[in-house]
């Protein structure tokens, strides 16, 4: 029998695996999940210097399935930034990856999600949208767009949020759109967001065959093919992988990440530039205008400082700091008082 194959730290996948699913069969977050596997297998990222996080959701589940030998922390509903940003305080060693729905991040967990993003924590935060509460028996949730409608023709009459729109505005600096539908995309995606330093956002349009998958819903099977508009070919090439890549700078944009590893974004429908932050927004909005949605790396800003370098955290993870260490002594606070006598 031939050998498994190994990756560039000699792991086979099955440490990348996790648990079986028992989320619906073609459940889009399960092509989500299988994603992660292989973008963590390509890239050498060892499975125990993980920590997945996740809220409360049939999307929150899915850590279970992937990458058994992580750490993992599930939740309270919304509540998934928090856990993370302290998990990624105490030890700063950790890649974080995080899993919520647009239920989770959208409605309950809005305002950690804003904090999350404005304080560009090391993390990379997928969000499995398929614009309802899947796990409660798919319920509008706030990413449903205006006249969507239920299995049973109820109409949706609030807009949505965008959740990339949020967070290119709030401070992300990577973010990203894709469908669970498209492997290829997903994968580049998630290999480039894993050798991001900061927050990188990528919500991932995840239809729920079980509640919102109809005709009327903006989050079918049906719809995400018909009116997905990616931006342009994403190839990323790991800082391990010596290949040269021979592109036109005319119609491919290059981005340098932090390690080294590059981007290429091969343009085929515009001229479009990933750092521009206005250029995101504007490409958003227009595209909504017209019903559809972007997909592919909306803005990066690879050298912008995540929360840990801003705290100036020492490079030791706090978490192994011994208390002779954390806790000034005696001496230390009689000084304190003395200079506020
Ligand atoms: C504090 C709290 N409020 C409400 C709920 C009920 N609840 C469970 S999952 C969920 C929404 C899940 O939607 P989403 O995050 O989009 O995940 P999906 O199931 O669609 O993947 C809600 C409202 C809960 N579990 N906890
Ligand atoms: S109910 Fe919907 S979101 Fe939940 S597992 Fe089934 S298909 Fe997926
Ligand atoms: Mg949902």
């Amino acid at each position: 029998m031939a050998d498994a194959k190994k990756n560039r730290i000699g792991l086979e996948i099955q440490p990348y695996r996790g648990g079986k699913t028992t989320l619906c069969a073609g459940c889009g977050h399960n092509a989500i999940s299988e994603r992660i596997i292989d973008a963590c297998f390509e890239m050498g990222v060892h499975p125990r210097e993980v920590i997945k996080l996740s809220g409360i959701g049939c999307s929150s589940k899915t850590p279970a399935y992937f990458l058994g030998d992580a750490h993992g922390f599930n939740s309270v509903h919304g509540r998934m930034p928090s856990v993370g940003t302290g998990a990624l305080l105490a030890n700063r060693t950790l890649m974080a990856i995080g899993v919520s729905g647009d239920g989770d991040t959208g409605a309950i967990g809005i305002g950690q999600f804003v904090h999350l993003m404005r304080r560009n924590v090391p993390i990379v935060y997928i969000i499995e949208d398929n614009g309802c509460y899947g796990l409660t028996k798919g319920q509008f949730s706030p990413t449903a767009d205006l006249g969507s409608t239920l299995k049973n023709g109820i109409v949706n009459d609030l807009p949505p949020i965008d959740t990339c729109m949020l967070a290119v505005q709030l401070g992300a600096s990577f973010v990203a759109r894709s469908f669970s539908g498209d492997k290829k995309q997903l994968l580049s995606i998630l290999k480039a967001s894993l050798s991001h330093r900061g927050t990188a956002m990528i919500d991932v349009i995840s239809p729920c065959v079980t509640f919102n998958d109809h005709e009327g819903s903006t989050k079918s099977y049906a719809y995400a093919k018909e009116h997905d508009e990616a931006l342009g070919e994403v190839s990323f090439v790991p800082f391990f992988e010596d290949i040269s890549v021979e592109y036109d700078p005319g119609t491919t944009t290059a981005v340098t990440m932090h390690d080294g590893s590059k981007l290429y974004l091969k343009k085929v429908a515009e001229d479009y530039n990933p750092t521009d932050k206005l250029a995101a927004m504007r490409l958003m909005h227009e595209t909504a205008l017209r019903g559809e949605f972007a997909t592919g790396i909306l803005y990066v800003e690879p050298d912008k400082d995540d929360l840990i370098r801003q705290l100036n955290l020492v490079d030791e993870p706090l978490a192994s700091l011994p208390l002779t260490r954390v806790r000034p002594g005696r001496d230390v606070l009689d000084e304190v008082m003395e200079q506020h006598r």
